[in-house]
């Protein structure tokens, strides 16, 4: 984080220039010091197009796309406070030029020059006290920040996730970013926003989702995510892929096909794979959150089982624990072994050891399938990797949550009480919530030899954002390429290698940030 700047926003304009007369000749281009832009809002494209044509006649420089060079920024029936938020868009916020009421320019064609500015010519913006305002900067990068999960700004960050969530909902992956990067932002600021003002000048906030926040500031809340939040789409789309195993896609058609809550899908009976159908009947357990103490009594298990069935291996929490998280959705782990090679095999054994225990509701593994040679540079940065992986249902019984480790009765797990083994969704909200000794956890289980562990160790961290924004950094900064499995140079076109996350940092030139400050 850069250390706060205490900066002056109100109407200050370069020392010298202000209220400058020019010459009076009428060529074109002869005051070469004033750049104009008439800006459209408000004023309408047809009078915007006249007033532009006039000056240009008189000789003016008239922009019609707004740039660093304008230095008068002309507006009609806009406050000086809209026009900053617009600029907030365009240039973040930083311009020496000009805020000026269209009666200038007015004046300035009679006049054949720019006349004078004087005050009745300038935009009123809010006059904020020098001392009260707290501007913030950040890096525009996540990973160059330092994200802890001290958020002071949740209200504004919740509402932005909401839109980027229902905007990767509705396969709008441009849009998804955008708000999720402006909710990054918001995230790493030191204290509250309290006004547009102290925005000027951050990175990652466009005009979409400075609207939002313009609209929480101002009415306490954003119509915008409250209609959302409202919507039969956005609920529909939630309840169902809460189902593990029901993407963004699926739940679509099943919309469209008149499926919008659990009761639908149960009565018009879709086909489901053996994922949707676990995900469906442990849909209750899987969408409340698992807390720290789950994961940790989990972890102890999936360490015990490491060790049986490959002594040597070794195990760590991955994913928003390893951040510092209290509560996730899942918990994952990444394994390796010392020795390259000796991890090849590792994952079916330790899925048969969970299985045999009773530890598996679900499980689904994949193989893995990364070879640098085909899968290296070339291939485009994404969060999906090649690692062997099992996406799993955990059973983790209420013995396991005490701590009481038997793994002799622990293999009756299925069959210990007779209301164990039912359907967890209860469809029927009239019933009391039935009591079952256990209750089911979303898993994943990663495998990585141990040349590429610090690369998956830094990919499994997350968060989501923070990875991407590595990615990004990695190729729009660096010209290298960052997956979970490796890093390329394309200049000096080689990998690099690394053994520990500090490694990678510092090949791609940045400071380390510490896993619990990765939480963008
Ligand atoms: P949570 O509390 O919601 O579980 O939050 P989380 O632990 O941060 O998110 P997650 O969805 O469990 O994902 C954990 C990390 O694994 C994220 O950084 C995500 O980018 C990463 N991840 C996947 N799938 C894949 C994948 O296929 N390859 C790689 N390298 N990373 C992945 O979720
Ligand atoms: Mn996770």
């Amino acid at each position: 984080m850069v250390p706060l700047k205490r900066r002056k926003v109100s109407s200050s304009h370069p020392a010298g220039d202000s209220g400058t007369v020019y010459g009076g000749h009428k060529e074109p281009n002869q005051f070469p010091q004033v750049v104009l832009f008439l800006l459209e809002r408000k004023m309408g494209a047809s009078r915007r197009a006249f007033l532009s044509q006039l000056g240009r006649k008189k000789g003016f420089q008239v922009e019609e796309v707004f740039s660093k060079r304008v230095t008068h920024i002309i507006s009609e029936n806009n406050g000086g406070d809209e026009v900053r938020t617009w600029l907030l868009s365009q240039v973040g916020g930083h311009t020496p030029a000009h805020l000026l009421d269209v009666s200038w320019y007015t004046e300035s064609m009679a006049a054949g020059r720019p006349v004078e500015i004087l005050d009745r010519h300038k935009l009123q913006e809010q006059q904020v006290n020098d001392e009260e305002v707290v501007a913030f900067s950040v890096p525009s990068y996540a990973c160059q920040r330092r994200t802890t999960l001290e958020n002071h700004n949740a209200v504004l960050t919740d509402a932005l996730s909401l839109l980027a969530e229902n905007a990767e909902l509705s396969k709008e992956e441009g849009r998804g970013v955008a708000f999720r990067r402006a909710a990054a932002v918001l995230k790493a600021l030191p204290k509250p926003v309290a006004s547009m003002t102290q925005l000027r000048g951050l990175p990652c906030l466009g005009e979409h989702s400075l609207r939002v926040i313009k609209d929480i500031l101002e009415n306490g809340a954003s119509s915008e995510v409250e209609s959302t939040k409202q919507s039969e789409r956005y609920k529909a789309l939630k309840v169902l892929t809460g189902i593990f195993g029901v993407g963004a896609r699926t739940a679509d058609r099943w919309i469209r096909d008149g499926i919008h809550n659990l009761q639908q899908l149960q009565d018009s009976g879709p086909t489901l794979n053996r994922a949707q159908q676990a995900g469906l009947e442990h849909y209750d357990d899987i969408n409340q959150p698992v807390s720290k103490a789950d994961a940790d009594v989990i972890s102890e298990v999936v360490e015990k089982a490491v060790v049986s069935v490959l002594p040597g291996a070794h195990m760590t929490l991955i994913g928003g624990f390893r951040r510092g998280k209290l509560t996730g959705h899942d918990v994952d782990f990444l394994i390796t072994h010392p020795e390259e090679g000796r991890e090849v095999g590792l994952m079916p054994k330790l899925v048969s050891w969970l299985e045999s225990q009773g530890f598996l509701l679900y499980q689904k593994t994949t193989r893995n399938s990364y070879l640098e040679s085909k899968d290296g540079p070339a291939r485009p940065a994404s969060n999906m990797d090649r690692f062997e992986r099992c996406l799993s249902i955990f059973k983790l019984t209420k013995e396991e949550k005490r701590g009481a480790k038997h793994p002799e009765t622990l293999t009756e797990n299925g069959a210990q009480t007779p209301d164990n083994s039912g359907l967890d969704l209860d469809l029927d909200q009239t019933k009391p919530a039935r009591h079952k000794p256990w209750r089911a956890v979303r898993v994943d289980l990663v495998v990585s030899p141990i040349s590429q562990f610090a690369f998956a160790l830094l990919g499994w961290t997350g968060s989501k954002l923070f990875e991407r924004e590595l990615r990004r950094w990695a190729g729009h900064e660096k010209s290298m390429s960052l997956s979970s499995h490796a890093l390329y140079d394309n200049k000096q076109s080689k990998y690099l290698r690394a053994t520990s996350e500090e490694e990678i940092f510092a090949h791609l030139g940045l400071e380390f940030v510490p896993p619990s400050e990765r939480n963008a």
